[in-house]
């Protein structure tokens, strides 16, 4: 098989495509989400698991054993009221869980969606006091982001409405608007604000940031260091995720990932569990535009898991995502573009497809070798003790639910 590499230059040895293949591995990080490990649940009822994690330091020790089993999670997303809700003040004690078990702050979460007071909105609120007191959160987690390191402020706004005519679309563009360039300002120089869409839930009958046209728009008003957030999860089921992707890449506002599969609503369910085409075909989309647009995508994981093993689930996720990271890298790019040119459909239908059937579970495992880590990290979860442990240690107090993602 031809392929090629991420710098450009096609090759075909079997040591060509291992190195091909160890630098495709060696370009992907994912970060874990602090609510991953928490309990959660549906609105109809929560499952408790006597592992799962309830205090900051929990999740820190549950990120780092994932880090410490696959090598590629060296970040944990943090939600601002879940994990930090002395907000600055709790930066020190967030450093010493960082060294502590070999995990950083990741993106800081900003959460408009709990407090009773935005029950009508919070940057969208028709209430100018309201709408201050969200903008006032959104620049405490700047301040936060800023004193933990973490590069990216994450939103996502669950305003919206229910039911027609009562509430004016137009104004609550405005208000959002004005919210979001007053956040941009704020910003470090190297920080970023990531807009995050969904169109619906809780809202009914429209939310104010719906589809990736509005986070984009909204993106491009509040400054040149805002970016838009994709969540796979956040989509109609007929959509076609890969080229939203494809046209957020070609006018550079493509700034990170939420990943999970779904098959009816936002389901968080276990990355590639239900479409792993899908996620193969949006990496494809990314290894298209080279190694330096990636440093600019955040991935990150946002799925919570109510029945499998929250420790379990997370890993099996991080392998799925490097399994489907390798086989896109495998695809012969130049050859695909020739093929498409001369319109040879079947063929290069083929040549794509049989890049995603690719078995690259030995590649991996040999990479994981080379890099001092266990070669089938479920595995070496399962032989570690480590989930019997924390049950153990943890389950006499089953943890509350700390969120209904
Ligand atoms: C909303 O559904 C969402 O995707 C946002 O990213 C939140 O931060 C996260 O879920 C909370 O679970
Ligand atoms: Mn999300």
């Amino acid at each position: 098989m031809r392929i090629r590499r991420l710098s450009g230059e096609t090759m075909q040895s079997k040591s060509d495509l291992q190195q091909l293949a160890f630098e495709a591995l060696d370009s992907f990080q994912i970060e874990v989400p602090s609510w991953g490990f928490a309990n959660t649940g549906t609105r109809f009822g929560k499952f408790l698991q006597a592992g799962a994690a309830s205090t900051l330091e929990e999740k820190f020790s549950d990120a780092g054993q994932v880090h410490k089993l696959t090598g590629v999670t060296p970040t944990l997303a943090l939600h601002v009221l879940w994990d930090l809700p002395n907000g600055t003040a709790d930066a020190g004690t967030v450093h010493d869980l960082a060294n502590k078990y070999g995990v950083a702050a990741g993106s800081i979460n900003p959460n408009l969606f709990q407090d009773q007071e935005f029950k009508f909105g919070s940057l969208c609120n028709p209430s100018k006091e309201i709408r201050e007191r969200a903008i006032a959160h959104m620049l405490d987690s700047v301040a936060i982001a800023r004193k933990l390191g973490s590069r990216d402020i994450s939103l996502w706004l669950p305003d919206g409405s229910n039911y027609p005519g009562t509430q004016s679309i137009r104004r609550r563009i405005e208000w959002l608007e004005e919210a979001l360039q007053k956040t941009h300002k704020k910003l470090a120089p190297n920080q970023r604000l990531l807009i995050e869409y969904k169109p619906f839930e809780p809202a009914f009958y429209h939310t104010d940031i719906a589809d990736w046209g509005m986070a984009s728009h909204l993106a491009a008003k509040a400054g040149p260091q805002a970016r838009v957030l994709v969540d796979t999860g956040h989509h109609y089921a007929t959509q076609n995720i890969e080229q939203i992707v494809a046209w957020l890449l070609h006018s550079g506002m493509l700034g990170g990932f939420h990943f999970n599969d779904r098959r009816y609503a936002d389901d968080d369910l276990t990355l590639g569990s239900i479409d792993p085409y899908q996620i193969f075909r949006i990496f494809h989309e990314i290894q298209l535009s080279g190694r330096k647009v990636l440093s600019q995508i955040a991935f990150m994981i946002d799925q919570s898991h109510n029945l499998k093993g929250k420790m379990e689930a997370m890993v099996q996720t991080v392998v799925t995502a490097q399994e489907l990271w390798l086989k896109a890298a495998l695809v012969d790019r130049p050859r695909l573009e020739r093929l498409q040119d001369q319109c040879e459909l079947v063929a290069a239908e083929e040549l794509f497809r049989g890049a995603f059937w690719n078995d690259v579970r030995p590649v991996l495992r040999e990479w994981r070798k080379l890099r001092g880590l266990p070669e089938d990290p479920l595995a070496a979860l399962a032989e570690s003790g480590y989930v019997q442990r924390v049950s153990a240690e943890r389950g006499g107090k089953m943890a509350p639910v700390t969120s209904y993602a």
